[in-house]
């Protein structure tokens, strides 16, 4: 069995034995499709190069001991016991423990050592790819024999009831669900997937995050307002999520006006990820650019999730050439996505950095996206 070097040699000096299996789980970008997980809706995310790598091994009891090689503490291993929540980066492995336990598999104890290289607070999914590391790795030290669908809800189960983000499926389904080369065509009302290729060097294009250095917890209550928001519109319009509304028209006479203005982005939303399907499908990766731009018009105006720094962003990047770009993730900072025709990939990054040094603001960070692997096993 191969272990990578590093994990295995750290996780016997910590734990004094072998791990006996390596997962890996990615973060993600999202291509298109954006707050529209939580309203059964459609979303076109990507697994990212970047992601989360756990290596484990069975103990005795029902405890629960943790390290990452991110956060080194001088104290040793945290352990976490059975019922335990932890705090900070531990919520998201003992979310995974919980998650499981309360869906009634009986699981005993493990050692688990955490290898993440997700650029941190861009908004890249590090904590679903966290919990879908932990959660395929322990499915399969214990045999529980869990499919892709029931992977992806106890991982979002562990962030929203542990971590307490009331997220929907988009970032753990899309760490469980793509595959390499491929975009995965996400319904998230049934959490059914179909990965699409997505090779963008093929067109001569490139897919670059850029990365607004603005944070923002989704913890910190904005995105439960959207949520919220979302929800009264459908108990308003008699349905049961916002995916079922097909008279739009209809739908904005019976709405006020910050409900109709939600329920616009969202039906507007789910047509522009079936159109860029339909794009995707007849080879014209470069169309997608206007869907893009589109979609941040409408997370701007009518969802109202975006910030200063990720308008400028967008609208440097087109400026420089991009073909289309938009916000990503759940908005109010994080990291925007360009779609660039690979000869304009340095004037894409200099107008928008330039845009950001004319405000005084800090230079963005710019990351060439690769659409990679979602989870797996390493060893
Ligand atoms: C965040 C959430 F975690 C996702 O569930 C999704 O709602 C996204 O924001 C917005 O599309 O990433």
């Amino acid at each position: 069995m191969h272990i990578p070097t590093n994990l295995g040699e750290v996780f016997h000096a910590t734990f004094g034995l072998d791990p006996e299996l390596v997962w890996h789980a990615p973060g993600r970008a999202n291509l298109i499709g954006e707050h529209t997980d939580y309203n059964g809706g459609l979303a076109m995310p990507f697994a990212l190069q970047w992601g989360v790598t756990v290596a484990v091994a069975r103990r005795a009891g029902g405890a629960v001991r943790v390290r990452s090689l991110q956060r080194d503490d001088p104290a040793g291993p945290l352990t976490l016991a059975p019922g335990e929540h932890g705090d900070g980066w531990t919520r998201f492995v003992a979310g995974v423990f919980w998650a499981l336990r309360a869906a009634g598999h009986d699981i005993g104890g493990v050692d688990l050592l955490v290898d993440g290289d997700v650029p941190a607070g861009a908004g890249l999914s590090s904590s679903a790819a966290l919990e879908v590391a932990t959660a395929c790795a322990v499915n399969d030290l214990f045999s529980l024999d869990l499919s892709d669908r029931e992977l992806v809800e106890i991982a979002r189960e562990a962030e929203n009831t542990v971590a307490g983000v009331p997220c929907g499926v988009l970032d753990q389904a899309a760490s469980v669900m793509c595959r390499e080369g491929h975009v995965l065509f996400l319904d998230c009302g049934s959490v059914a997937g179909r990965n699409v290729p997505l090779r963008p060097a093929d067109h001569d294009l490139a897919l670059l995050i850029i990365d607004t250095g603005v944070r923002h917890e989704l913890g910190d209550g904005r995105y439960a307002r959207r949520r919220a928001e979302c929800e009264e519109a459908a108990r308003r319009l008699g349905v049961e999520s916002l995916r079922e509304v097909d008279d739009l028209p209809g739908a904005l006479r019976s709405l006020d006006a910050v409900g109709g203005a939600r329920v616009r982005h969202v039906v507007t939303e789910n047509h522009r990820v079936e159109a860029a399907l339909g794009l995707l499908r007849a080879g014209a990766l470069g169309d997608v650019g206007p869907l893009l731009n589109a979609s941040h018009l409408s997370l701007r105006d009518q969802f109202e999730v975006s910030c200063p720094e990720l308008n400028v962003a967008v609208e440097a990047a087109v400026r420089g050439g991009a073909r289309g770009a938009r916000m990503m993730g759940g908005g109010f900072g994080g990291s925007a996505l360009a779609l660039v025709p690979t000869g304009n990939v340095a004037a894409v990054r200099q107008e928008v950095g330039a845009a950001y040094h004319d405000r005084g603001w800090a230079s963005p960070r710019f990351l060439p996206a690769e659409p990679a692997a979602g989870a797996h096993r390493v060893s």
